[in-house]
Formats: structure tokens, sequence, C-alpha cells
């Protein structure tokens, strides 16, 4: 459903608003409150279409799910509302007539970055079409002050500045100050029996964290629905403690403030790693409680009694980092509504459902069992009374083994296993591809699928493909519009209407032209920003995602060191001139990864260096990815990295962006590579490597041995000797001796020799296929038709039927 709004009444509602709230008139405004007034105007048509959704969902008594996650990655929002309700063009107009450009303002907007990478934009992904798709459903996060950090390449080496998002990025925040929560932390417990023999629980001499919510209100593709997100503010019950002040302690006199009020300061920047660390804990306890209370009292609010929650939330976590919520919602229904321990169990049980995103051991979290105790002493004393009654469960199951149990077991070794919690008490566990959905029942969760597969199901990811088709690459859009119609704007599936003119000339040279079109503005913004010429003719071979090991981001820069050998050796070698584009973050602990990329850096800086080939190969780091900048990347990407060591990447989903946007995927079968694989066919994607069961028999084998592949394969051998020299300058002895002998001891856990010879010879088929533009655009195309399976709006909807059991507005 379209807003209907002329381009004059919009402009009167700026600038009614300029003046009611900014006191100023058009004429003598900064531009950053023209902007924050037109943001505003948009969002007041969505308040109203919250309200509505809100109102209709209580009259029809339906179900809602809240999506609890630690991270929301929204990036930014002005387009993608404008886009959603149909007010665009109009808007443009408005905006034109106060003297500016629409697209000026798009480009003011700081994306709102709360989260790491992938689960933060699947999350917010999935926001997006439960809107669309008219499910009533719910985001829960918190509102970090700082987001994810911005990245600065200096010298080839990343630094982390804080990203300030609230000034610009806050005109979507409507803070609740009414709906505040409180959140309890540390103290003591006291058991007592009371009036009917029951023993209760009383928590005390702890210290208070306020809750306040702040909305951020999800539009939907021209859907009446509206939903929110709901971001958690920490402040503090104290502003100052006077007595200290008195005494002369004046740092002393704000430390309780500032306690309460780092908790929601900074995004944790570390992804598929834990770091333990007590704030981390404080941060998901805050979230969680004060989202569980309200949850529960809007329910009691709509239908006077909790009798009824199980059959009208369901509460979502997304990985483990939200799973105190399992505690928590036990502790409000005992301790705060009197529920018996079997009551609340067993409402736990029906509204709680759980999505893993990872295999790799280490990101598996656990908290240190006596860090909880002192911390959150109720929440502990539930999870140990779960632990306990999940080992007298077992009591009944003598088929399971000593070593099953151990690896079932919640509380093990002093530490409690979220990820054990949550496959115990949720009643559906899903996986995130087919084959990550396979790996996690075969090993992390064996036992519990052996005692229970019917709870563990299949999600694939998606993505909001409108955004990056419609917004993204409006020229794409266009053509598929007067081509197959817009049909495929509410129906990815309609993207296949495309397929029958695979072998339309015209048709694929209009592809091309707009492929070219986006590689020009690629080139333009590179230039812009860094100065840096890239030719639009070469082939964009992208590599976009946080960096880490085992997405391998080193097979990728080894593979261009023997372009880069071969190339010298031979000038007149017949290789299309390519553009390697690296973008992604590295942890800022994580020395590897920030080894990484300077790796990148001085070898684009090496090879720019080299006269003879500076015109044919370009190695570029762009700094800084994010939301919006993966929006000009995208569209203009030819050839799209996947190259993770199989069942490393549990997914995977700028994998889906990049083939929406028509770039060829050269992969390993990996996460959602594998449905690549299987949309697009043999021919129509660049497979290479070991397969995840190969992968496993060499490492069970502890067969991995770098040294076998260096002695075999001179192009190794080479590429070996030249990382021992110094390039442009620097050296690289860590990564030298990681691809080697290993770092720190061990070797390379990720296998990239392994796959080399394969990777290269499929590089060098890629290679080929470019310089036959007729065949690559065919694949192109194809790749497109075929990108509709992985839409949002499908997995949003698999969600709702197969876990949620919930029903459209
Ligand atoms: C945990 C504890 C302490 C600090 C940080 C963390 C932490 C934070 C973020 C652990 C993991 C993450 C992020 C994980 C992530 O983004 N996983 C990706 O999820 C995508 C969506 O399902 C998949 O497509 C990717 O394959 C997966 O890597």
């Amino acid at each position: 459903m379209d807003i209907t709004i002329t381009a004059s009444e919009l402009y009167g509602l700026i600038r009614r608003k300029l003046l009611r709230h900014f006191g100023r008139n058009p004429e003598h405004v900064r531009l950053q409150e023209l902007y924050k007034a037109t943001c505003m105007v948009v969002r007041d048509f969505l308040a109203e279409r919250v309200d509505e959704t809100f109102n209709e969902v209580n009259a029809q008594g339906l179900k809602q799910v809240y999506y609890l996650s630690m991270e929301f990655l929204p990036g930014t929002s002005l387009r993608n509302h404008a886009f959603n309700l149909g007010i665009e063009p109009v808007l443009r107009e408005a905006v034109a007539a106060l003297g500016r450009n629409l697209d000026e303002f798009y480009e003011m907007e700081p994306d709102a970055g709360l989260g790491n990478g992938g689960l933060g934009r699947l999350a917010s992904c999935y926001l997006d079409a439960l809107a669309t798709e008219r499910y009533p459903g719910h985001g829960m996060s918190i509102c970090y002050e700082y987001g994810i950090f911005k990245q600065k390449i200096v010298d080839g080496r990343q630094t982390e500045l804080p990203d300030d998002w609230t000034d610009l990025g806050g005109v979507w925040l409507i803070a609740k100050e009414d709906e505040m929560k409180e959140v309890h932390f540390g103290g003591r417990l006291k058991e007592s029996w009371d009036e009917n023999g029951r023993l209760r629980m009383t928590h005390t001499d702890y210290r208070t964290v306020l809750a306040v919510p702040q909305e951020m209100m999800v539009s939907g593709y021209r859907s009446s629905a509206a939903n929110s997100l709901i971001l958690w503010e920490s402040r503090s019950p104290i502003e100052i403690d006077m007595e200290k002040f008195a005494e002369g302690k004046y740092l002393q006199a704000m430390e309780e403030r500032y306690k309460a009020e780092i908790i929601s300061q900074i995004l944790y920047p570390a992804d598929e790693h834990i770091e333990g660390k007590t704030l981390r804990l404080q941060q998901q306890y805050f979230f969680v409680s004060a989202s569980l209370q309200m949850i529960v009292d809007k329910h009691l609010m709509a239908y006077g009694s909790l009798d009824l929650l199980a059959d009208k939330i369901a509460i979502h976590i997304n990985d483990t980092h939200p799973t105190l919520a399992i505690p928590e919602l036990m502790r409000i229904l005992m301790d705060d509504h009197d529920y018996s321990w079997n009551e609340a169990d067993s409402i736990a049980r029906s509204v709680i459902s759980y999505t893993n995103h990872t295999v790799m051991p280490e990101a598996l979290e656990r908290w240190p069992e006596a860090l909880v105790a002192q911390e959150l002493p109720r929440i502990h004393s539930i999870i140990s009374e779960i632990n306990n009654r999940q080992s007298q469960s077992w009591l009944d199951h003598p088929e399971i083994t000593e070593e099953q149990r151990q690896e079932m077991a919640i509380i093990h070794d002093g530490n409690i296993r979220m990820a054990n919690l949550c496959v115990e008490t949720a009643h559906t566990v899903n996986g995130v591809s087919e084959l990550h959905s396979q790996i996690i029942k075969d090993n992390i969760f064996k036992g519990f699928s052996s005692l229970k597969p019917e709870k563990f199901i299949n999600v694939t990811n998606g993505i909001a493909y409108r955004r990056w088709l419609n917004q993204a690459n409006p020229k794409l859009a266009e053509l598929l519009d007067s081509v197959i119609g817009p049909a495929y704007r509410n129906d990815a599936r309609r993207l296949a209407g495309i397929l029958p003119l695979k072998d339309d000339v015209p048709l694929l040279a209009r592809l091309a032209k707009i492929k070219r079109e986006n590689k020009v503005r690629f080139s333009n913004n590179a230039n812009r920003l860094w100065g840096v010429q890239i030719d639009p003719d070469s082939l964009f071979d992208v590599q976009v995602k946080r960096i880490h090991e085992y997405k391998r981001q080193l097979l990728n820069l080894i593979h261009i060191i023997d372009l880069y050998l071969r190339w010298q050796e031979d000038p007149n070698a017949d290789l299309p001139p390519r553009t390697f584009i690296f973008a992604g973050k590295a942890a800022p602990s994580y020395f590897l990864a920030k080894e990484i990329i300077r790796l990148a850096y001085h070898l684009g800086q090496q090879i720019d260096a080299t006269p003879k080939l500076k015109d044919k190969l370009k190695v570029l780091f762009m700094e800084n990815y994010a939301v919006s900048m993966s929006e000009w990347i995208m569209p203009a990407a030819e050839l799209s990295e996947q190259i993770s060591l199989a069942g490393k990447e549990a997914s995977g989903t700028g994998n889906m962006k990049l083939m929406l946007n028509g770039a060829i995927t050269i992969g390993t079968l990996d996460g959602a590579n594998v449905e690549i694989h299987r949309a697009v066919g043999d021919d129509n994607m660049f497979l290479f490597g070991m397969t995840a069961e190969e992968v496993g028999q060499l490492l069970a084998e502890n067969n991995y041995n770098p040294w076998t592949y260096v002695l075999q394969n001179p192009s190794i051998a080479r590429i070996i000797d030249f990382i021992s020299h110094k390039i442009n300058g620097e050296s690289f002895a860590e990564i030298l001796n990681y691809l080697t002998t290993g770092f720190q001891g061990s070797a390379d856990p990720f296998c990239i020799l392994a796959d080399f010879e394969s990777y290269r010879k499929t590089q060098q088929r890629a290679g080929q296929i470019y310089q036959k533009p007729a065949e690559w655009n065919r694949m192109s195309l194809i790749n497109i038709g075929n990108a509709g399976i992985f839409s949002a709006d499908r997995s949003a909807g698999e969600y709702a039927s197969k876990i949620w059991k919930m029903s459209r507005l």
C-alpha cells in the first residue's frame, strides 16, 4: 500500500516540520536540519502504520514474534522507507523544491552499524521481510552509542575509530521513556518458604540499571504493516553520588553512573570468536531482561493474564548471545507471577526457538559459572536447576553414552555452555543452510539430535533483495521491470522469468551495458574517495566480508601473487586485465586478520609500482566496508569469491547479494554455495576445492602437511619464495609461517595450500570465459534469474510457518 501524497503536500509537511521542530524556515536552514526534518516527515507516516498494525494485531489476537539479537545492521533508512512507502518520486520533487537533491540526503545518512557482519545483517533482512509479508514481528537489541568501528587503513594497517552514529542516525529513533524497565545485577539470593509451602527466592542488595527503549520503525515493501525494532539504552538511576562528591572523591562520585551507562555504549567488534568479558555478559542480560519484561507487560496489557502467553508469542534467539532469555522468562513467570517451576519450564519450552550460525568451536559461547553466579545470582540458580533436571532426564535413556552425556551437559567444567542450554530448551533449532543444518545434527549437537531428531530443521538464509536490486541497482531493476514486469518485486521467484531469454543477444548486451555503467560508478567512487584509478573494462573480482582465516582471503591473495609472477614471466600471457577488490573489517584484537589486510595493501602497492603490470593487474583494499558500501560494490561485481574451507561458512549471504547482481560465483561447496550450485548448475558457477567430507577426512587423519604441496607444486614453491622476501619493502614472516608450518605451532587449520591448485585452475577457466562476453553474460543472466530462492521473504515465511507457527495480518 502506497502513501498517496503529492510533492507539494510533502513539501508543505517538511516546511512545517522545519518550523515547528527546529524553529526555521527553508531559506535559513542548515543542510542537516533540512535532512532531519525530511526524515521526520517520513517517520511520521511510519508511526501511523506501526500504530495501526499494533491495534490490528491486538484486535485479531494474532501471535507475534520477538526476534532477539545482540546485533542488527539496518544500514541507512531514508531510501529504504521512501522506496517501501512508494513515495520516492514525490519526495525527490519536494526536496528539489526546497533547493536540495534527495541523493545528497542519501549520502549524508550514516549507517546504523549495530552489528559485525552476516548475523546482524540477516536480522535486519528478516525484519524487512516480516513487515513486507505482513507478519507481526519485532526486533530487540541494544542501542549501542557506538556501532561497529570505522576502519582506516594507515600504511596498510587497520586502525579503528569510534563510530558515533547517533547525531544524524538518531532521527530514526523515538525514545519511549514511559516504558523504561529496571534490570538488576549482583546482590544476593535469599530462600524462604511462603504460606503455601512454596520455596521463594528473593533477590536483594542488587545494583539497578535502567533500560530505556528507543524504537526504530520497520517498513515493508508496499506493505500496510509496519513493525518495530526496540533498542535498549542503559541509564543509571543515580546521577551523581553527592556524598562522595562532598568528600572530594569526584571520580568515584560518577562511578555508579558510568558503570550503568557503559553497558549500551559500544558494540563488541569480534565475530566468530568469543570474548568472555564481564561487560559482554552484562550487555546480554541487560537487553534480554528488559526485552522479556516488555514482552510480558505488553501481553498482560492485551490479555489480562499470562495463561495464553505460549499461544500469542514466539521468542527467537539469534545465535546464543540472547540465551539468558530462557532463564529470564522463567524468573519473571515464577518470581513475579507465581507460576510453578513446571509451568514456567513448559511455557519457556513452547515459546523459545534458536538459530545456530556457526560450527567453529572457538565461537561457541561459554561463561564461567562463578561469573554468572556473582553477576546474576537468580539466573544462575535457574540455569543450575535446568542442568540438574537435564541429567535426571537421562536416567530414562540408557542408550546415550557417557561421552554424549558429557557433550550435552549444560554446565561442564565450571562453564555454562550457552548452545547446550538453547538446544535443551528450544522447541526448534535451525541451521542457516542445508549443509550447515546437516553438520550441526551430525557433529556439535549429535547427542541432542539422536534423542529428538524432529527438533532440528533447516531454514536457508535469505536477503532483503529489493535493497540490493531495486535500490542499489536501479538500472538492472528497470531492465527487469520492462522485460518481465514488476511482479518479481513481491515474489522473487518470478526473477526466473528472464531465464527463457538467456540466449537473447540484445538483452545480454543491455545487461552488459548496465554492468559496465555500475563499474564506472564504482570506479568514480573509488577515485573520489581514495584517488585510485580503476579500469572499468577489467574483470572485477570481489571478495567482501569480515576478514577471517576460515574465509581464506589468503587463498585469494596467494593466487594474485601467482598471477603477478606469471605475468612478469610472460607479459603477453592471454589473460584478461583484472581488478581484485577486497573489503572487510578485522576484529581489532585479531592479529592474523590484520596481517592479511597488510598483505593485500602492500601487494597492491607493489603491483602499482610495476610499470608493465599496472594496467593489467590491480589489487584494491577498500577501507571501512559497511552495508552502504556493499550497495555500490555488489552491482559492479563480476566474480564473487566464496572460497571458505568447506564445512566452515555456515551460509554466507554476500554470495546471494552478488549472484542477484549478476556476479558469477567462484567457490567451494560450503554453506549456501551448495544451494547456489544446485540452482545454477555446474556450467554457471566456478566450483573448486575439497568437499566438507574430504576436509573432514584430511583433518581427522591429521594428514594436512603444507610442505607436501610446496614440494609437489612449483607454483606454490614460487609463491612461498615470493612471500619470504619483502613485499613493497615489508616482510610477512607470520603469514609465511602460517602457510607452511602453521601459526604458533600447528599447521594452517584451513588447509589453504591443499585447495590452491584446484582454485588456480578454476580461476584460469573463469578468466578464459570472461574473454568470451557472450558466454559470460549468459551465465550472469542465469545467476540473476535463479537468485529468487534466496529472498528473505521466503526465509521469513519458513520461520513463520515451520517455527513460530504464526499467521499474517
Ligand atoms: C560472541 C561472544 C562474544 C563476542 C562476540 C561474539 C560474536 C559476535 C558476532 C560471535 C559471532 C558473531 C557473528 C557471527 C556471524 O556473523 N555469523 C555469520 O552468520 C551469517 C548469517 O547466518 C552466516 O551467513 C555466516 O556464514 C556466519 O558466519
